[in-house]
């Protein structure tokens, strides 16, 4: 806990030693666990003889240390707060020690812990040296043998990676399995899980014949919350045998849900561990978001089997190798299993709105850090989703084929090693011959690049010239930035015809859509024989992770909303024009002018709802406004109360205006088949509940009554959720509270269910929701200790713009005395926890200064690493 010191990716140096073969003896005990390791350990030929072993160890109890069977003296080695020491090693050896430790008072969640009663590991990144002393690292990889003791009656069900090969009982009522994974991995993949688990099975046969037998494990009143899960894993299993040629490589693949998980999963050789929101899914319980999260997780873990377990990350700043592509990877799976346009929309929105956020905050990162303080840090927007937009641009520039051969080569070469970015992105360009160079910039250069666009048609040539000027903002510790490698896909749309135009771009012939390359900080693009005056369309399908400024008239973009033939930027327009009204607004606000409603946006929607798209879910999102976070990411300085005021302001008049065709909308979208979470249902539904959040928010008599029906027809959780949100939100305390508390009682039994109602609760608009969350904070389904209960009551409040911002500064306080609390006892959730409060520049002076004073009584308190991190950068 005192100064902790940053890690340089430019200091990394190849292990000295290497670990050949792990076995390892776990007798369980929730407060005197005892961990035997026996290691096989080699020193590499470039190391020196006389190189020190120095081992990873936090928070362990060493009881013995043996080598090659002779125990060593005090005098031998040294143990720190850090690890373990030995001065001198033979070349070859067997290193055995014993430590103790206690899982029951493990609250961070890292290492061995205990949830539920049941026993779990957590090891990535650095939690396995909390379970024994070793190299870790993941550039050391080991085959690995483990034994399990434990308690028959407390701890029926043994588990660990790869093949179960033994097990038996002993005595006093106690039993052992053994396990082995023959694959070398290294140590943060390690997994062990014991308790009374009960399991669903099925079966998967690999496209070369291999037989999987396939487990989830669950506590016993799960188990009807299991069949989800394990359809998206033979869905995902099938997936990247059919797009990437990859097969399991085991014959046995296990999912385990826990309660108390810091993450949503993790991806475990074989054996992977579940944050229990993000595996089970029952129609009466979760929702569609809810289902196709966990189908995402699944798929996204398994795909780690290949990206990430069979070729893993030489080092932590190399996180990105395997989660941006892991993440890309499962993007591409959800977008064929779903609506493909609204897969995509759903994650640029919350792309633009996050990951924007944290590139604009003093926490801002290159998608490949060059220095941490603690790893846990970095499990961020910027490594996941810009590191998956960035495999996405190189697949697009290279195009499929030869990004598939990529990935094939990159595979091949590397299985089994622990390699770095440059390795996989030589493999693309080697597969496609094309120049990466500068391409590698998007890795080490933080900060939203923002283009500033504009076009001129030549009437006289036929010509269309458009002008791309690129700048990307300084960001912490980095002030000068060069220009990127940007894929731009577009299109140039005809306003006569309303059809692509066909592209001439230096004398080629392009097709009607087209990719080009900005690569210099200004760059114009001349098309030929433009037959008629256009509206470029462009960065479709979000091509590259930019802000594209280019001065659209509303006509442009109200011609845009219908006439694109790119759905996404079909629907960007909408929220471009939507913009534009409510940025009028704001202002309307700030100046106590009357608010008028801009009427082309009205006939906008009048038309999307008249001549709706095929795709309902589309529908459903061009008829969602931006959300307030999404807005005040376009602002200079956030004025919370403006852009909610504003914000409603729209969706009132939206719905008195088009009232009729919500409510038809509604009637015409309800059914009463069973519950499935197909593409179809989902966006019958959606559309349903957008309509009727339009409805409510007019507070019409009609409307209450069908979302009162609705809520308590009980169908299905999308629909009572969304039912009960409408009326908690509302301003009338007569609908929320029955709801609440019919809701609350009906699901007092079901943690995952509480969750939702807290998050439900706290995320009203009324200003007296700050006292309502610390009574929930005192709730007997309410516990600090677990992480999920924290998201959903303390992070929700948290994004309840107008209440946490509240300007006597209690929103804030109430986050930091949290934040100080959670220091001690889960420091990687108290580091997250903090970011609202980081963002403190973008508002005005008096919740600056409120904001951090929050901030600087954190920081006066003895701190975790990974807080102390995260409030340093924040007061920089
Ligand atoms: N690889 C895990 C990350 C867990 C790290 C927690 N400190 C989850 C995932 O990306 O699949
Ligand atoms: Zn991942």
């Amino acid at each position: 806990m005192s100064d902790p010191q940053p890690v340089y990716l430019s200091d990394y140096q190849p292990p000295a030693y290497r670990v050949t073969h792990t076995e390892l003896t776990f007798d369980l005990d929730p407060a005197a666990t005892r961990v035997k390791a026996r290691l096989h350990i080699e020193r590499q030929a470039t190391a020196s003889a006389d190189e020190p072993l120095k081992l990873d160890g936090e928070q362990l109890t060493l009881d013995a240390l043996l080598i090659d069977g002779n125990p060593l003296s005090g005098n031998d080695y040294q143990v720190s707060d850090e690890g373990l020491r030995i001065e001198q090693v033979p070349a070859r050896f067997t290193l055995e020690s014993e430590v103790q430790l206690s899982p029951k008072d493990n609250t961070a969640l890292e290492g061995l812990y205990q949830s539920n009663g049941m026993f779990c590991t957590q090891c990535e990144a650095e939690g396995f040296r909390r379970i024994t002393f070793y190299p870790d690292r993941p550039d050391v990889m080991s085959t690995f043998k483990v034994t399990v003791i434990g308690d028959r009656e407390r701890e029926p069900v043994l588990l660990a990676n790869g093949n179960p090969v033994e097990q038996g009982d002993l005595e006093n009522g106690r039993h052992f399995a053994i396990w082995e994974d023959p694959h070398p991995k290294p140590c943060y993949l390690f997994a062990l899980v014991a308790g009374d688990l009960h399991s669903v099975g099925d079966r998967f046969t690999t496209r070369s014949g291999r037989e999987v037998s396939l487990q989830l494990w669950v506590e016993q009143e799960n188990l009807a919350k299991t069949e989800h899960a394990m359809g998206s894993l033979k869905r995902a299993m099938a997936w990247d045998e059919q797009a990437y040629g990859r097969e399991y490589d085991l014959d046995l693949f296990m999912i385990v849900a826990v309660n108390d998980f810091n993450m949503g999963a993790m991806e475990n050789k074989g054996l992977n561990i579940f944050n229990s929101a993000a595996v089970l899914a029952h129609p009466d319980t979760a929702t569609d978001g809810a289902f196709q999260t966990v189908e995402g997780i699944v798929a996204h873990e398994y795909f780690h089997n290949w990206s990430g377990n069979r070729v893993t990350c030489r080092d932590w700043f190399q996180l990105s190798l395997k989660e941006g592509f892991t993440v890309f990877r499962d993007q591409c799976f959800s977008a064929e299993t779903n609506s493909a346009p609204v897969k995509r929309i759903q994650d640029v929105s919350f792309f633009r709105t996050a990951q924007f956020a944290e590139d604009a905050g003093p926490t801002a990162h290159p998608v490949r850090p060059d220095h941490y303080i603690e790893i846990t840090n970095f499990y961020t927007l910027t490594i996941y989703e810009k590191g998956a937009e960035i495999v996405r641009m190189l697949c697009n520039l290279v195009g499929w084929d030869a990004f598939r051969q990529g990935a094939d080569r990159y595979f091949a070469r590397f299985d089994g090693q622990a390699v770095t970015i440059e390795d996989f992105v030589d493999c693309m360009a080697e597969a496609s011959g094309l120049d990466l160079g500068q391409f590698m910039r998007w890795y080490s250069q933080a900060g939203t690049p923002e283009i500033d666009a504009h076009g001129e048609y030549d009437y006289a040539h036929g010509e269309y010239h458009l002008t791309l000027r690129q700048r990307t903002p300084a960001t912490p510790g980095q002030v000068d930035k060069e220009p990127l490698h940007i894929p731009i896909a577009m299109g140039l749309v005809g306003t006569k015809s309303g059809q692509d135009l066909a592209l001439t771009l230096d004398g080629n012939k392009l097709g009607k859509e087209t990719v080009i390359h900005l690569r210099e900080d200004e760059q114009t693009f001349v098309f030929t024989d433009v037959a008629e005056a256009p509206v470029p369309s462009l960065l479709r399908n979000f091509s590259a992770p930019v802000k594209l400024h280019f001065p659209y008239s509303r006509e442009d973009l109200a011609f845009l909303l219908t006439q694109d033939s790119d759905g996404f930027n079909r629907w960007d327009a909408g929220q471009r024009l939507a913009m534009l009204a409510l940025d009028d607004l704001i202002a309307a606000h700030r100046n106590g002018v009357e608010k008028v409603m801009d009427s082309r946006v009205v006939e906008a929607f009048r038309t999307l709802l008249a001549d709706a798209p095929a795709d309902k879910a589309v529908l459903a999102e061009m008829l969602t406004l931006p959300s307030e976070a999404y807005i005040a990411e376009q602002q200079p300085i956030v004025d919370v109360d403006a852009i909610h005021a504003a914000r409603e302001f729209v969706r009132q008049s939206l719905a008195m205006a088009l009232r009729d065709e919500f409510m038809a909308t509604f009637e015409a979208n309800r059914s009463s088949e069973p519950y499935a979470p197909t593409p179809e249902q989902i966006a019958q539904r959606s559309l349903k509940n957008v309509a009727l959040s339009y409805l409510m928010s007019i507070e019409d008599e009609q409307g209450v009554a069908l979302c009162e029906g609705q809520f308590a027809a009980n169908h299905n959780m999308t629909d009572v959720r969304h039912a009960l949100t409408l009326l908690v939100h509302s301003d009338r305390d007569d609908l929320a509270s029955p709801a609440l508390k019919t809701f609350g009682e009906k699901w007092a039994h079901d943690p995952l269910v509480m969750d939702q109602w807290f998050t439900i609760q706290v995320s009203r608009p009324q200003p007296e929701v700050i006292d309502r969350v610390k009574y929930l904070m005192a709730h007997p389904a309410f516990s600090l200790k677990n992480p999920n209960r924290v998201r959903a009551l303390i992070g929700a409040f948290a994004q309840n713009r107008v209440n946490f911002h509240r300007l006597d500064g209690q929103g804030y306080a109430l986050l930091a005395d949290v934040v100080i609390e959670l220091n001690q006892l889960n420091p990687e959730i108290a580091a997250r926890l903090i970011t609202p409060l980081t963002r403190w520049q973008r508002f005005d002076e008096t919740r600056q200064v409120l904001m951090r004073s929050e901030l600087e009584r954190i920081q006066r308190e003895p701190l975790s690493s990974n807080v102390y991190e995260v409030v340093e950068k924040a007061l920089a």
